[in-house]
């Protein structure tokens, strides 16, 4: 049993104590697992706009003071009460969509949204209704019941899988959002079939992973969408067959007819990968009449709605979402990092770490991310 098991464990993390303000590097206390829990030594954590969007304030279900981060991996470091899945010294990823194999969702067969902890975690709390960190002797709230931006963290035992120990956190981190994310809206969500023609609206991570997985369904045509022209060789490298700015069009035709023109009649599948609701309808009216099906994956501001004409889906084109594609964290992950170990993954994951950042200068590492040409920063949490 480690030194460490059943003790309160004083660490550094980054405290977000109010909206808008830069994270603060703090001195936290965080307390031993309760029944169900599992405490985590994070390694790595990846940075991801939903992170920043938190912490702008715009997520309704942001609350403060707290520490966010959601793309950890780390080691256990040990188990409170009834838990037998994991052990100390596993190597494991955080997954902010749970899994539980017990609840009405996970049973369904139908989605990956298990419920078993999404209330609490919503609310920025365990299941018992109670926080397991504090700072300054005040109470520091958990954000999507993984709070990767701390170097110990306390999650259920459902939101946390145990992984080959042999593959690399600081790349595995990555599977536990962005790159899981993409693939899996592919693959799974849209359930993209050979010889298909696919768009991609928005390069980021997520639009990259939409390549990979539509090149791994041998889509015949994939064409990239974005408003930046760096990312046309990113996109090439990825599985894009073309790439289109769509600030750099003539004026005579809109992005959606250049699709539409380009593909005799529109895609069979495409993917909002912006958050921007004016690409989602974008992204649906380049769709087929008749069969296209385009998913949202970007998560829009605050308030925003999206809007189509009726008849675009009373034609045939249908609109749908994926939340982290559609994946199951405990069921699917594991399998994932063995592809990548073993050299046999569709997935490119060392390519989408750009930038590196430290705990103490994550701010940085959140800058490098606004500057718009990082894939994905890893934060060392050691440093
Ligand atoms: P990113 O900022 O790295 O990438 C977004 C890309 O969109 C950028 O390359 C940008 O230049 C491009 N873009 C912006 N406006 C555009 C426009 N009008 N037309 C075409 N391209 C445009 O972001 P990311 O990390 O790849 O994440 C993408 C989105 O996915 C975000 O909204 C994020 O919050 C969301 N997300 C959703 C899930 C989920 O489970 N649904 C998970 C992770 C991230
Ligand atoms: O309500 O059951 C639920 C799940 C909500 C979480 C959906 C997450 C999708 C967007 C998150 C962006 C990346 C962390
Ligand atoms: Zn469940």
């Amino acid at each position: 049993m480690s030194s460490t098991a059943g003790k309160t464990i004083t660490c550094k993390a980054a405290v977000a104590w109010e909206a808008s303000k830069p994270l603060s590097i703090e001195d936290v206390e965080v307390e031993p697992p309760r029944a169900g829990e599992v405490r985590v030594k994070v390694t790595y954590t990846g940075l991801c706009h939903t992170d920043y969007y938190t912490l702008s304030g715009n997520d309704p279900e942001g609350a403060f003071p707290s520490i966010l981060g959601h793309e950890g991996a780390g080691f256990v470091e040990s188990v409170g009460e009834g838990v037998t899945e994991f052990k100390e010294g596993d190597s494991v990823i955080l997954l902010y969509t749970a899994e539980c194999k017990q609840c009405k969702f996970c049973k369904s067969g139908k989605t990956n949204l298990c419920q078993s902890v999404r209330a609490t975690s919503g609310q920025g709390v365990m299941p018992d209704k109670t926080v397991r960190f504090k700072c300054k002797g005040q109470e520091i709230k958990h954000f999507m019941g993984t709070s990767s931006f701390s170097q110990y963290t306390v999650v259920s035992q459902y939101s946390l899988v145990a992984v080959d120990p042999k593959a690399p956190q600081e790349k595995t981190c990555l599977l536990g959002c962005g790159v899981t994310t993409g693939f899996g809206a592919a693959t799974h969500t849209a359930n993209i079939s050979q010889g298909s023609t696919v768009a991609v609206f928005g390069i980021g991570c997520v639009g990259l992973a939409v390549l990979e997985g539509a090149k791994s369904r041998k889509a015949s045509r994939i064409i990239a969408i974005d408003t930046n022209d760096k990312k046309q060789s990113w996109a090439e490298r990825f599985g894009a067959t073309d790439f289109i700015n769509p600030t750099k069009l003539d004026g005579k035709q809109t992005i959606v007819e250049k699709l539409v023109e380009l593909t005799d009649g529109g895609l069979d599948y495409t993917f909002d990968c912006t958050g921007n609701t004016d690409v989602m309808r974008q992204a649906l009216e380049a769709c087929h009449k008749g069969w296209g099906v385009s998913t949202i994956i970007g998560v829009a501001a605050a308030g925003k709605e999206i809007s189509t004409r009726p008849f675009q889906l009373v034609t045939g084109r249908k609109w749908q979402g994926s939340a982290f594609g559609g994946v199951k964290g405990k069921s699917e992950l594991p399998a994932m990092v063995d592809a990548y170990t073993n050299g046999t993954s569709p997935i490119q994951l060392d390519a989408y770490v750009t930038h590196h950042a430290t705990l103490t200068d994550i701010e940085t590492g959140f800058a490098k991310m606004k500057e718009g040409e990082c894939i994905r920063c890893v934060v060392d949490m050691s440093k």
